[in-house]
């Protein structure tokens, strides 16, 4: 499921699915992207991941800052630029794309780590591509049902000569994709559906 709007800061609609997450959680997806401040214009969307896997399993993959190869398939290589492999706050990693995408390489700065809500953040600084300004938050949550719902959320200025709604197709066809993928990773880890069976009576 997909919730975009352009208006600066985001708006949510109220879905139940996002109702259910904590306000502290939300707020990072909402009040980290209110700190957007390009002149041009930007587009913001909002993504959910409902996984069968556990919140641990999900967080062991997504948490790897020098790793986003292992889910995000669109990544041929990734190294970081920061010394002594540190993947703490403001480590900047480089990734080169496979062929076939408008793009080469990007430079994401880490913004947000956060091990107790299992939430991380980056920031696009640089590289060969056209999306100036990213910047997306990723939280795994529990589903209360022994699974876990991840929430993306990004903000990106449209790049000049595009509108709105081709960058939001775009990006959200990427985002999609990863997500997709961290699912079949993280389920294929926990060995399938790890989800608490409700005894039929
Ligand atoms: C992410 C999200 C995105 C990555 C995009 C949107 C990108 O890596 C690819 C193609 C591009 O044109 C831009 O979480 C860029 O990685 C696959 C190189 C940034």
């Amino acid at each position: 499921m997909a919730i975009f709007s352009t208006i600066k800061p985001p708006v949510f609609h109220s879905k139940h699915s996002l109702s259910t997450l904590p306000p502290s959680i939300l707020s990072y997806h909402t009040h980290h992207h209110s700190r957007h401040s390009s002149t041009t214009e930007c587009c913001f969307s909002l993504l959910l991941q409902p996984i069968c896997a556990t919140v641990p399993t999900v967080w062991s993959i997504l948490r790897r800052f020098d790793k986003p190869q292992t889910y995000k398939h669109f990544i041929k290589r990734c190294h970081l630029l920061t010394p002594h492999n540190n993947t703490s706050i403001g480590a900047i990693r480089e990734i080169e794309v496979i062929s076939g995408m408008p793009a080469l390489t990007s430079r994401e700065q880490l913004e947000i780590l956060d091990e107790e809500n299992h939430i991380i953040g980056f920031k696009i600084v640089g590289g060969e591509h056209r999306l100036c300004n990213y910047r997306s938050v990723t939280s795994v949550n529990d589903d209360g049902n022994g699974g876990s719902v991840v929430v993306e959320s990004y903000v990106v200025d449209v790049p000049e000569g595009n509108t709105v709604e081709d960058t939001i197709i775009f990006v959200n066809t990427i985002v999609r994709c990863n997500l997709n993928s961290l699912k079949k990773t993280a389920e294929s880890i926990d060995g399938g559906d790890h989800r608490r069976r409700v005894p039929v009576l």
